[in-house]
């Protein structure tokens, strides 16, 4: 096939008048409309002098425009970097410039930051905002609605999510064609999707879960999304009669769960809700099915592999575990230490392989080489454990890191802001569990001797450099960091002591 990825999510939909995009002004776009602004999109892009392999960095609101540049990077050949709306100008100059993106594509609200950056750094700038205007679209409109689809094979890479790291410093993860592409076919059969399938979509489309799970799933069966801005409650629950099934991260379950509107007789025409990006509670599971008789099908990924494992559609969907792994990829439980596989119903480390797994860290040879075996075999940072009957259960994660409200946040990143104030010694970043978000950050702060940091003004540091869902929710001065012998920070006593400082 000349260009997998696009020919199979893409271009089996041409010509067809069937709706792809329920908006929430009742407009509805056709796969045909969707194929025509994909098109368009695709000709600005190739005008400007972008070629196959070329990087196009976009952090634009969610909107269909936004869903067709996805299209159209694929169908040009582009590397697809979408960024989170959230990220700080100082945040988006280490992507654009580590990731080489020839073009930026931003909302006009931060052009005139973005402008300068991405000059100094060699590219160009377009905007698109949250209502489709912009320089974008305004050149996309005079353009042909039929593009020559870019040849492209299934090792060829197609899109860039940069995640961060311990060290601090993000990371690009490189997902090529097929990486997409098999996980995206295999997941629309497993869950037993097909064209009639009307998937509420609420989660940002620049992540693993709303733009590779949500859409291409969807997309492979040929169904289609009703496509919300954002996770708005009112409009959820408005919409979800019109249904037939919703992916989210557990807040979103939690936050429908308090709602008393929220009932059996709303989801009855829903087949099937999912849940991933962070651990859902049993407890939520077992509330969610006593309100509505749905049973939620919890499964497991991450940015650099999308996903490794689900709850069967039919058979046991267990409470507390995130099921099998998928057809094609293989799980295995190993020592930490040794990296020898353990025996079964053992705790270890996680580690996949199949076709969905990454091919490495953009210009990051050696990161690469630490997480990603010669064998194929990614260590994925999770500690889990197989039980008697194959089900895998995710116990804790071997990676500092705190996933709040399906974002991940490394703590390393926020330390490095809060060391660097004055009269500040060290610092130590926790997660804490939360009602809402599972899980929310808590910083630390040691002050060097006879010293008094500003802790506002440190706030306003955090504030100035990383994006919003990072912010610590509170600092806390303290004399000093509990230490073990060794003179490594104990976090986990840290994280016992402040428990149940945000429990509701
Ligand atoms: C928003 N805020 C957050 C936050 N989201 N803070 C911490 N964690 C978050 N996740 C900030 C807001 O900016 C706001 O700041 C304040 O917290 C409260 O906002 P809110 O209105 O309550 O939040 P809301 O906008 O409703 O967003 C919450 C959310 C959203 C849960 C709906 O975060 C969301 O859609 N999360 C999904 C993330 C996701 O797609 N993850 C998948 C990654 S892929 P202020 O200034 O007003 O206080 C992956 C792989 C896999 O992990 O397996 O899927
Ligand atoms: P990200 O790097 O944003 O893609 O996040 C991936 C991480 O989210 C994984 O390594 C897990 O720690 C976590 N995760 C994803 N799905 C689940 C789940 N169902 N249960 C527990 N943790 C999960």
């Amino acid at each position: 096939m000349a260009n997998p990825l696009f020919d199979r999510l893409f271009g089996i939909h041409a010509g067809k008048a069937t709706p792809f995009l329920h908006l929430l002004n009742g407009e509805v776009i056709t796969h045909q409309d969707f194929l025509c602004t994909a098109a368009q999109i695709a000709n600005v892009l190739a005008q400007t002098g972008l070629k196959p392999g070329d990087r196009v960095a976009a952090q634009v609101e969610k909107s269909p425009e936004a869903l067709a540049l996805y299209a159209a990077c694929a169908q040009a050949g582009l590397i697809f970097l979408p960024l989170n709306t959230a990220y700080t100008a100082e945040e988006l100059t280490y992507f654009i410039e580590n990731s080489g993106a020839s073009v930026v594509i931003c909302d006009a609200r931060s052009e005139a930051t973005l402008a300068s950056i991405a000059k100094q750094l060699g590219a160009g700038i377009e905007t698109l905002n949250a209502d489709g205007s912009g320089t974008l679209m305004d050149q996309a409109a005079a353009m042909p609605v039929s593009f020559a689809t870019v040849e492209r094979d299934g090792d060829d890479l197609a899109a860039f999510l940069y995640t961060s790291g311990t060290t601090g410093r993000s990371k690009g993860a490189m997902l090529t064609q097929s990486n997409l592409l098999s996980n995206a076919e295999t997941l629309a059969q497993e869950w037993r999707f097909t064209a009639d399938d009307v998937l509420l979509h609420a989660l940002p489309i620049f992540h693993t879960h709303g733009l590779f799970v949500a859409t291409n799933v969807t997309l492979a069966a040929g169904g289609s999304l009703i496509f919300m801005p954002k996770f708005d409650l009112d409009a959820v629950l408005k919409h979800m009669p019109q249904a037939t099934s919703l992916m989210g991260v557990p807040t979103f379950y939690t936050r429908l769960l308090s709602d008393d509107r929220f009932t059996h007789e709303l989801t009855g025409h829903v087949r099937l809700f999912v849940s991933g990006s962070a651990p859902l509670l049993a407890e939520t599971h077992v509330q969610f099915e006593e309100r509505t008789g749905h049973r939620i099908l919890e499964r497991y990924g991450m940015t650099e592999t999308n996903m490794n494992t689900s709850n069967p559609f039919e058979g046991d969907r267990r409470a507390g575990t995130v099921g099998f792994p998928l057809p094609g990829v293989e799980l295995k439980i190993t020592d930490p230490a040794s990296g020898e596989p353990l025996p079964q119903g053992e705790v270890g480390q996680i580690e996949v392989r199949g076709p969905n797994v990454f091919k490495g860290y953009w210009q990051m040879p050696e990161k690469t080489a630490a997480e990603l075996r010669e064998d194929g075999f990614f260590i994925t940072g999770d500690l889990g454990k197989i039980d008697e009957d194959g089900y895998v259960h995710i116990v804790g994660r071997n990676k500092d890191l705190i996933i709040s409200g399906g974002y991940n946040i490394y703590p390393k990143e926020i330390e490095l802001v809060l060391d660097d104030q004055p009269g500040v010694l060290e610092s130590a970043v926790i997660g804490v569990p939360h009602p809402d978000f599972g899980e929310t950050v808590l910083g630390v702060v040691i002050a060097e001797p006879s010293q008094s940091p500003d802790l506002d003004a440190m706030m306003e540091a955090v504030r100035q450099a990383l994006a919003r869902f990072k912010h610590p929710r509170q600092l806390i001065l303290l004399d000093e960091l509990p230490r073990n012998t060794m003179g490594k920070v104990q976090k986990n006593i840290l994280r016992d002591t402040y428990k149940d400082m945000f429990a509701s």
